[in-house]
């Protein structure tokens, strides 16, 4: 099984991953991992930073001769934050020494980890929650994930995502977007992203995309902030994956505990999700076909999840994230020192940092993609594994 785990701090020098249970034998290059670094850190509405940080994962074990050899692979990535900001981050994270006249930062953020990280860990000062709960994390767990993603192209099983809403402007209707979406899906979910790549805000409709960056511009000027919600599809998952036998070991809840584990993220759901409850049944099971070869399903309202299992049609996983708390504009909050109120300060921050999180709602899935594939059809090598699945297929 595919686990893995990421160290680092936002300021501090650098970040670091290590993978562990991936197969021998997958071809891996640290090329095929820097492109959805490179995606991860594009998309309109971001802050200055992204401006000079260049994410690439140098790998130092784990691979020999561009193929994984089944032991854990490490990782490393530089904040080039760390020397390149003049806020003095080698002194303010200095791992040794404590310097004199480094300011607290004591004005908690409502809607960020500040105050409860603080009572929590038991801080006089937000710093290290900032750091830790910070999304530049994220840019490790991309890394790390697009082993398990490149996995699953192995075995053509593909991910796309695209963005649905920017605060008050998106798609009407579930129609409207299956309309949009699923033509595309038919050639393989990369073709989604690919094509919402073409848009800065990550979405497949022009008009819409125009107006989110407007509304992005809108609310930049207000110094306030945005979230969403975007849409990921997986395409080529075989049916059968997951189980209805035990509740962790439903797929349908294990891809919903990866996407709330990513940072600002306020909700997820399958397929027609919550309109489910605003339906009645017709309007929402997906009459079963033939097609003289498979099993399929005249629609997707379920998502391609039955029962906690694949279906073998497309999984569609959707989730919220919620605006940024950092803004210019301040909310009233308290001194943790003093205990006084006054007004949140203002830290460089993005505005809407929605269209490069769909970038790691797109990565977080991968492990637990790849682990229900691996629990069906696992081996210890690629080769293995190739043989259980064509096997399985009657191949
Ligand atoms: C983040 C704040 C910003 C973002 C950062 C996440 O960093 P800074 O405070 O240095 O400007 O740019 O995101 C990344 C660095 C990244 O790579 O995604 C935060 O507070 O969560």
């Amino acid at each position: 099984m595919i686990r893995y785990l990421t160290a680092g701090e936002s300021h501090g020098p650098a970040l670091t991953g290590i993978v562990e249970g991936v197969p021998a034998g997958l071809p891996i290059t640290e090329e095929d991992i820097a492109t959805h670094l490179v995606r991860r850190q594009k998309g309109y509405g971001r802050g200055g930073r992204m401006a000079f940080e260049k994410d690439f994962a140098t790998i130092s074990s784990g691979l020999r001769f561009g193929k994984t050899m089944g032991g854990p692979i490490a990782m490393t990535m530089p904040n080039r934050a760390f020397e390149k900001d003049d806020a003095g981050w080698p002194t303010v994270m200095n791992k040794k020494e404590e310097a004199e006249g480094i300011e607290k930062i004591t004005l908690p953020r409502p809607g960020h980890a500040d105050l409860v990280g603080v009572q929590k860990y038991n801080f006089d000062d937000i710093r290290p929650v900032i750091e830790r709960s910070s999304a530049r994390e994220t840019a490790m767990r991309v890394a790390c994930c697009s082993i398990a993603r490149q996995f699953l192209k192995h075995f053509g099983i593909e991910i796309g995502g695209h963005v649905m809403r920017i605060g008050s402007i998106g798609y009407e209707s579930w129609d409207e977007v299956r309309e949009i979406a699923d033509p595309l899906a038919e050639h393989g979910a990369e073709t989604i992203y690919k094509a919402a790549d073409k848009s800065d805000v990550r979405c497949l409709d022009e008009d819409l995309s125009a107006q989110m960056r407007e509304e992005i511009k809108v609310r930049r000027k207000e110094g306030s902030s945005l979230g969403g919600i975007y849409e990921i599809v997986i395409t080529g998952l075989p049916a059968g994956l997951g189980s209805y036998v035990h509740w962790d070991r439903k797929l349908d809840g294990q891809l919903a505990q990866v996407i709330m584990g990513t940072q600002a993220m306020k909700g997820v759901e399958i397929g027609l999700g919550f309109e489910s409850g605003h339906r009645h049944g017709q309007q929402v099971h997906d009459e079963i076909t033939h097609d003289g070869n498979t099993f399929k399903r005249k629609t997707n309202r379920m998502g391609g999840i039955e029962g906690g299992m694949s279906t073998g049609m497309p999984i569609i996983i959707r989730g919220v994230m919620k605006p940024i708390p950092t803004m210019l504009n301040p909310l009233g909050t308290v001194d943790m020192e003093t205990k006084e109120p006054k007004e949140t300060r203002y830290e460089r921050s993005d505005v809407c940092a929605l269209p490069r999180a769909i970038v790691v709602a797109e990565s977080v899935v991968a492990p637990v993609l790849a682990n229900a594939f691996l629990e069906k059809f696992g081996g210890d090598s690629i080769s293995e594994i190739e043989e259980n699945f064509k096997s399985a297929r009657n191949e």
